[in-house]
């Protein structure tokens, strides 16, 4: 059964060969797979010419310490230089960098010019500050420019940011500041949500009491709330920064100097400091931004609805966009404030060509309904992308029609915090995509579904994806912590030597890969593999059904059996679809789809589904409601109200 679970899914789905006009043009062609395969290390190092070294590398990649890589031996750059100062000094200081949207209304538009000059001042005023490289510096703050300029200054002096995001509760801020032992917090007195501007500064204010290796906090002035002040450690970043020259000389660094500490979320248990370094990273980063996004320096204007908060806004957002001297939108708020259209809005208004963001808000947006963006000029664009958790054929299929005009290509991107960057996905120009499927490594990257006894399965079928050969922007190691990475990477199939994704993955027929979903959603009915994916694809193809998230709750007599949470679209009656009559439509419904086999146990209507902030449906707790179990931690829940919710609904609701 795991092997034909997608089978009815995959075999509906329709294969759209990329358009003639756009493969002309496009950055991809079909031959960079047989060049990188032909020397993977010579492409990468052809793909680091895209950087300017201050002092080039002697060997491309050491792989004799594995796990712990090293790329571009020898190297030396600045990658804020890289990201800023170069673009200035070859004549485009006048570019806008950034369109900057604040969510009450306010906007900024920086150019290149002017964020050197930002850049340089913030890079002063912490070096005023007596940080050295190497040293660690914290950043909670919300969507607003000093965020950028916060990391590419620790960037320039070599400082290692860990950027926490806006929404963490005090705790999670303190665990990663004591983690890393950060010296310096950067954050924010408040920021705007949903219309209403609520306080930050008290929060990191609760989370650093007693802290010992902070010394300093310095406070972006975003709103006009009451911030409590420590004096002798609080300081106003207009204090600080505003009067700091906007000279600063960049210093190269070492190509495996360290970049940054992203910490991954929602797992249980201590959160993972995830380390990334300098030159590799900066060379994936910067490549795949110009592949898989067909990005056009100077021309398009990309936007990428991530928040810096987690890894998609590091190397989507900061540096490969920044790194390829992009224009790009950056919005500070949520996609409903003021009205549901703000995305469309924003779109129209600076004319965005490439739009990428997560299948939660696609469906989020289905769920608004078609109407919504149809009251927009949505004809600037050119590029949709996606990213976060696999996409169900159905909200492809909706992305593509309502906001991609029924033609542009869409790229569904998969990789994580650890690798750094894009390992799958299409190339727009060049695959013919499939709706549902993320389909092939990248040119230079190599990646496998293999079984439990690390054999590669045949097309057709399905296994855990592993990434058998070392690529760039791979994490360095978890931070303070090697044994740990060992183990939870390297050590399932040690013998092989191959980094184990956590991921679950079938071949279809033609050797596509096809994502579903991590291998701790997988589950096991009467011994038949399902996974999650599958059945949510299945009941959010049914018109009633706007989202839907299923787990595998313990069952007696089959081990587990499928509990299906599923959100109605806007106009369905609740009471009427949530009636046994429609639930049991839907249970057919998903019988006929995958199987018999895969008809839930139980499906509840519910208002919410608990995410984390990064868009992830946190499973474990809605395992916690099906097996009728105290809820557990929601502290990485993006609305921890959520759950109250979806509780109290269903006892109301029975
Ligand atoms: C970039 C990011 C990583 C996990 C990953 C996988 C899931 C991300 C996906 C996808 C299917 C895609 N994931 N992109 N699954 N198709 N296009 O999301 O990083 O937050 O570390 O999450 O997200 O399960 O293992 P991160």
């Amino acid at each position: 059964m795991g092997d034909e679970v997608l089978a009815n899914l995959m075999q509906q789905s329709q294969v759209f060969p990329p358009d003639a006009q756009f493969a002309a043009q496009a950055n991809a062609t079909a031959d960079l797979y047989a060049e990188a395969e032909a020397d993977r290390e010579g492409f990468w190092a052809k793909q680091a010419g895209r950087l300017h070294w201050e002092t080039g590398w002697n060997q491309v990649l050491d792989w004799s310490d594995a796990p712990f890589a090293k790329w571009f031996v020898g190297g030396r750059l600045n990658v804020a230089y890289n990201c800023v100062d170069r673009h200035v000094e070859s004549g485009h200081g006048d570019q806008v960098a950034i369109h900057w949207v604040g969510e009450p209304g306010d906007t900024r538009d920086i150019t290149y010019a002017e964020l050197k000059d930002e850049v340089c001042r913030a890079a002063n005023a912490l070096a005023s500050l007596g940080l050295r490289a190497g040293d660690r510096v914290a950043i909670q703050l919300p969507m607003i420019p000093e965020a950028i300029v916060s990391m590419l200054a620790c960037a320039r002096l070599g400082l290692v940011h860990s950027v926490v995001f806006g929404g963490f509760s005090p705790a999670a801020l303190r665990s990663r500041v004591d983690d890393a032992a950060a010296r310096v917090v950067i954050t924010a007195d408040g920021q705007y949500r949903r219309g209403k501007a609520v306080p930050m500064k008290a929060g990191v204010d609760e989370a650093l009491q007693g802290a010992e290796t902070v010394e300093r906090v310095v406070v972006v002035k975003r709103t006009d709330i009451d911030t409590p002040w420590t004096e002798g450690r609080d300081l106003w970043w207009h204090d600080l920064v505003d009067s700091q020259s906007t000279e600063h000389t960049p210093e190269a660094f070492d190509s495996e100097h360290p970049l940054f500490i992203l910490y991954t979320s929602g797992t249980t248990g201590k959160p993972k400091g995830i380390l990334h370094t300098s030159g590799g990273y900066l060379t994936q980063t910067s490549y795949t931004h110009h592949v898989v996004f067909d990005h056009k320096p100077g021309e398009d204007v990309y936007w990428c609805t991530a928040d810096i908060g987690w890894v998609t806004g590091h190397s989507y957002i900061v540096y490969g966009p920044l790194s390829n001297r992009a224009t790009q939108v950056v919005y500070e708020g949520t996609p409903n404030t003021p009205h549901e259209g703000r995305h469309w809005e924003i779109v129209q208004n600076y004319k965005v060509t490439i739009y990428y963001t997560a299948p939660t808000l696609i469906r989020t947006f289905m769920k608004w309904g078609e109407q919504i963006p149809e009251g927009y000029d949505l004809s600037s664009l050119r590029v949709l992308g996606s990213v976060g958790e696999p996409i169900n054929p159905e909200a492809w299929l909706w992305y593509r029609r309502h906001i991609g005009d029924g033609s542009l290509p869409i790229v569904d991107t998969w990789w994580q915090t650890e690798t750094g960057a894009v390992m799958i996905s299409p190339l727009p120009g060049v695959t013919a995509l499939k709706p549902g499927s993320a389909q092939r490594p990248l040119p230079g990257i190599s990646a496998r579904v293999i079984n439990e006894k690390g054999e590669e399965v045949p097309h057709g079928s399905g296994g855990y994806l592993v990434l058998d050969k070392p690529w760039p922007s791979m994490l360095r190691g978890i931070w303070g912590d090697e044994e740990r990475y060992r183990d939870t990477y390297w050590s399932r199939f040690a013998d092989l030597g191959f980094y184990f994704a956590g991921d679950g993955a079938k071949y279809d027929d033609d050797g596509d890969i096809w994502l579903l979903g991590r291998v701790d959603d997988v589950m096991n009915v009467s011994g038949h593999r399902i996974s999650t994916t599958e059945v949510e694809s299945a009941l959010v193809s049914h018109p009633t059904v706007a989202e839907a998230a299923v787990v595998g709750a313990s069952d007696p007599t089959t081990g587990q059996g499928i509990v299906a949470f599923v959100i109605l679209r806007g106009g369905v009656a609740q009471d009427e679809a949530s009636g046994e009559e429609a639930i049991r439509a839907l249970r057919d419904h998903v019988a006929k789809e995958i199987g018999p086999i895969a008809k839930p146990r139980q499906i509840m209507v519910v208002p919410e589904l608990p995410k984390t902030r990064s868009g992830k449906i946190m499973r474990r707790l809605l395992r916690d409601v099906a097996e009728n179990r105290e809820i557990g931690d929601v502290t990485t829940l993006a609305d921890s109200s959520v759950m109250d919710l979806i509780s109290s609904g269903l006892r109301g609701g029975g």
